[in-house]
C-alpha cells in the first residue's frame, strides 16, 4: 500500500475505533454495488419503489419529519480565530467542537455499516478538482453521493496519486435536533456532520466541501468557490457565453441552468446548455479569463413548482434512475408535488393520506436527486478538464420590490458591491422563516467557509494586470405588483434577459447609465409574444432614487458589521453610490 492509501487507511480505522460499526464498506461506485445498497434500503424502508413503468428504477425516501432543510444555526465554521469565521458564520473553538463531536460519535454506529465513501470533486482529470473522502452510516447518502459526484475507484486513484483529500465524517446519530452539528474545520481540511440525514447536512460533497471547506481554500489558492450554476448560451450565428449565475437557495439556479428558451428562439436557433446547476469553481487561465467547472456531477434539486411548463427539461431526466426525498405519491405510486400538474395527491410526504388540512402534500423543500448526464440539455463541455470561459457572472435575489429585472455593474470593483449587497427572501431550504428579506453576500451567507470581509477582498484581488474578467450584472424574476402577482413571467422568458447580458458581453447592445449601474434601453430587452402588463416593464426597470437611498444607507450598515475588516474599496463604492443618488 502507498504511504497515502495508508493514511486513509489509519482515518479510517481511527474513525472506526471512536464509531464502533459492526462492519466497514470501502465504495467502489460499481452498478453491482448500487443494487445492493438499493436492496438493502427496500428491505429497511429507506427507500420505497416508485412506479416501475413510469418511473422505473426511482426511489422514494422520506427523511425524518424533523430533517429536511440546511440548519444554519448548528452549522459552525471552527477555525482557531474566532475572526477567521468571521460574523457570517456560527463559530466553535476547535478543540471544544472536537470534544463535543467525539462525544456524540462514540459508539454510534454499533450495529451499522461504516462505509468509505472516496469522491471527486469535479473531472477527475481536471486540475481545477479536488478529492475528499466521506465516512458514513447512511446507505441513502452513499446512494446520493453516487449520483451528486465521481465517486468510487476512480476518485481513490487519484487520491492515492495525490495524497490530498478533504475528510468528512457523517453520522445519522439519532436523529435529535438536540444533537445534530454540522462543524468545519478548515484548517484541518475536515468535516463533521451529525444528526441530520438531509442533503447539505449530510452529502458532505456539496456545501460542507465544495463551499464551505473549498472556498477557505480558494482564498489561500487564488481561485474561487462559488454559489452558482454554469449555463452556455448559444446564439443563432453559433457562439456561445458561459454565464455563472449565484442566486441564494432556492431561487432558481437549477431552472436556469436548464432554460428552454421560448418558441421563437428555439426557432431562430438559440441553445441553452447546462454546466452546472449549483456550485460553481473558477480560475484564472493563462489568458487572464476566469475558467469555470462544476464540482458536481448530478442535481440535487427542489421538486415544488417543477413542471412541463416551467422546467421541462427537469422533468425529462426525472422518469428513470433517479432518488425522490419528501415528495407526495399518487394513487399508482408516482411522485407528485405542488405545481406539478392537477392530479390529486394519494399519500403526502410523511406518508399520511392525503389531506389538505395538513399543508402542502410534497414538503416545500422535497428533492430529486438525479444524474446530471439525464438533462437533455447537458453538455460534454461539462466534463472539460480545462473547464469552460466565463463570459458574464450573474446574482441574482428573490425581491419582490425595488431591485430591477437587470442591471449591470460599471466594473469589477462595483460589480463587487453589487454582490456583496445582495439581499433574499429566505426559502423552505433551511429552516426558520420564510420570505423574510436578509443580506446573501453572493448568495454564500450560508456558505462562505471564513470572514466575508475577506472574502470581499479576495474577489477584488482577481482585477490585476492581464486579468480578462467578466462582466457583473444582477437580475431579480420576483418583482410582484401591488396584487402579489410576479410581473415578468420568468423560465424560459429569461432568455430575454440573458440575451440583452450576452449583447452586452460581445459589445453589441447600448445601456443607460444610473447610479445604481447601467440597466437596458427601455426597448433593448425583446418582449415580442409576451403578454405583459401595461406598465409591467417601466415598473421592473424603474430605479426608485429615495428607497434606493434607503438601500443603500442600509448596505452601509450591513457593511459596517464587518468593522475594519472590510475592504476600503467595498465602503468607497458605497458611498460614491450613495452620493450619486443623493446628487
Ligand atoms: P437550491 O437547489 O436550493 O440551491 O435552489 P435553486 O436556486 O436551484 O432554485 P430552483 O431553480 O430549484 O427554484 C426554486 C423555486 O423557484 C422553484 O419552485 C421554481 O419553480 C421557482 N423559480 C425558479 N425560477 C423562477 C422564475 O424565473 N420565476 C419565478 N416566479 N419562479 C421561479
Ligand atoms: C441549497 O440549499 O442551496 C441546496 C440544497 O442546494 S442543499 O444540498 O441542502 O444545500
Ligand atoms: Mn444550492
Amino acid at each position: 500500500m502507498t504511504s497515502e492509501l495508508a493514511a486513509l487507511n489509519e482515518w479510517v480505522h481511527s474513525v472506526a475505533r471512536l464509531t464502533r460499526p459492526d462492519r466497514i464498506h470501502w465504495c467502489d461506485g460499481s452498478e453491482a454495488e448500487n443494487q445492493a445498497l438499493t436492496q438493502l434500503m427496500l428491505e429497511t424502508g429507506d427507500l420505497i419503489e416508485l412506479n416501475r413503468h413510469s418511473h422505473p428504477n426511482c426511489y422514494l425516501h422520506r427523511s425524518n419529519p424533523s430533517d429536511v432543510a440546511r440548519v444554519e444555526h448548528l452549522t459552525f465554521v471552527c477555525s482557531r480565530e474566532r475572526e477567521t469565521a468571521g460574523p457570517n458564520n456560527c463559530w466553535m473553538a476547535p478543540d471544544a467542537a472536537h470534544a463535543q463531536m467525539d462525544a456524540l460519535f462514540d459508539g454510534c454506529m454499533v450495529g451499522r455499516t461504516l462505509y468509505v465513501v472516496p469522491y471527486c470533486m469535479g473531472p477527475i482529470a481536471s486540475p481545477i478538482a479536488r478529492c475528499g473522502v466521506e465516512i458514513t452510516d447512511s446507505p441513502y447518502v452513499v446512494a446520493n453521493m453516487r449520483l451528486m459526484t465521481r465517486m468510487g475507484a476512480a476518485a481513490l486513484a487519484r487520491i492515492e496519486r495525490e495524497g490530498r483529500f478533504v475528510k468528512g465524517l457523517h453520522s445519522l446519530g439519532d436523529l435529535d435536533p438536540a444533537r445534530r452539528f454540522i462543524m468545519h474545520f478548515p484548517e484541518e481540511l475536515l468535516i463533521q456532520s451529525v444528526g441530520s440525514g438531509y442533503g447539505g447536512n449530510a452529502l458532505l460533497g456539496k456545501k460542507c466541501h465544495a463551499l464551505r471547506i473549498g472556498s477557505y481554500q480558494a482564498q489561500s489558492e487564488g481561485w474561487l468557490a462559488e454559489h452558482m450554476l454554469i449555463v452556455g448560451i448559444e446564439n443563432p450565428q453559433g457562439e456561445t457565453h458561459y454565464i455563472a449565475a449565484a442566486f441564494p437557495s432556492a431561487c432558481g439556479k437549477t431552472n436556469l441552468a436548464m432554460l428552454i428558451p421560448p418558441a421563437a428562439y428555439r426557432e431562430a436557433g438559440w441553445k441553452v446548455w447546462t454546466v452546472g446547476d449549483d456550485i460553481c469553481w473558477m480560475q484564472p487561465g493563462p489568458d487572464g479569463q476566469l475558467w469555470a467547472i462544476n464540482p458536481e456531477a448530478g442535481f440535487f434539486g427542489v421538486a415544488p413548482g417543477t413542471s412541463a411548463k416551467t422546467n421541462a427539461n427537469a422533468l425529462a431526466m426525472l422518469n428513470r434512475d433517479a432518488i425522490f426525498t419528501n415528495v407526495a405519491v399518487t394513487a399508482d405510486n408516482q411522485p407528485w408535488w405542488e405545481g406539478l400538474d392537477q392530479r390529486v395527491p394519494a399519500k403526502d410526504w410523511q406518508g399520511r393520506d392525503y389531506d389538505p388540512a395538513n399543508g402542502p402534500a410534497a414538503h416545500p423543500n422535497s428533492r430529486f436527486t438525479v444524474s446530471a448526464r439525464q438533462c437533455p440539455s447537458w453538455t460534454e463541455r461539462a466534463e472539460d478538464a480545462g473547464g469552460v470561459p466565463i463570459s458574464a457572472i450573474v446574482f441574482g435575489g428573490r425581491r419582490e420590490s425595488l431591485i430591477p429585472l437587470v442591471f449591470e455593474a460599471r466594473d469589477w470593483t462595483h460589480g463587487v458591491l453589487v454582490g456583496a449587497a445582495m439581499a433574499s427572501e429566505t426559502t423552505a431550504a433551511a429552516t426558520g422563516a420564510v420570505g423574510v428579506v436578509r443580506r446573501d453576500s453572493m448568495a454564500m451567507k450560508p456558505f462562505c467557509g471564513y470572514n466575508f470581509a475577506d472574502y470581499f477582498s479576495h474577489w477584488l484581488s482577481f482585477e490585476k494586470a492581464g486579468a480578462r474578467l467578466p462582466r457583473i450584472f444582477h437580475v431579480n424574476w420576483f418583482r410582484k405588483d401591488a396584487d402579489g402577482k410576479f410581473l415578468w413571467p420568468g423560465f424560459g422568458d429569461n432568455l430575454r434577459v440573458l440575451e440583452w447580458i450576452c449583447n452586452r458581453c460581445a459589445g453589441r447592445a447600448d445601456a443607460v447609465a444610473t447610479p445604481i449601474g447601467n440597466l437596458p434601453d427601455p426597448d433593448a430587452i425583446n418582449i415580442e409574444g409576451l403578454d405583459l402588463d401595461a406598465g409591467a416593464m417601466h415598473t421592473l426597470l424603474h430605479v426608485d432614487s429615495a428607497a434606493w437611498q434607503a438601500e443603500l444607507a442600509a448596505i452601509g450598515e450591513y457593511f459596517d458589521s464587518f468593522g475594519d475588516r472590510l475592504p476600503p474599496a467595498l465602503r468607497g463604492e458605497q458611498q460614491r453610490i450613495a452620493a450619486a443618488l443623493a446628487g
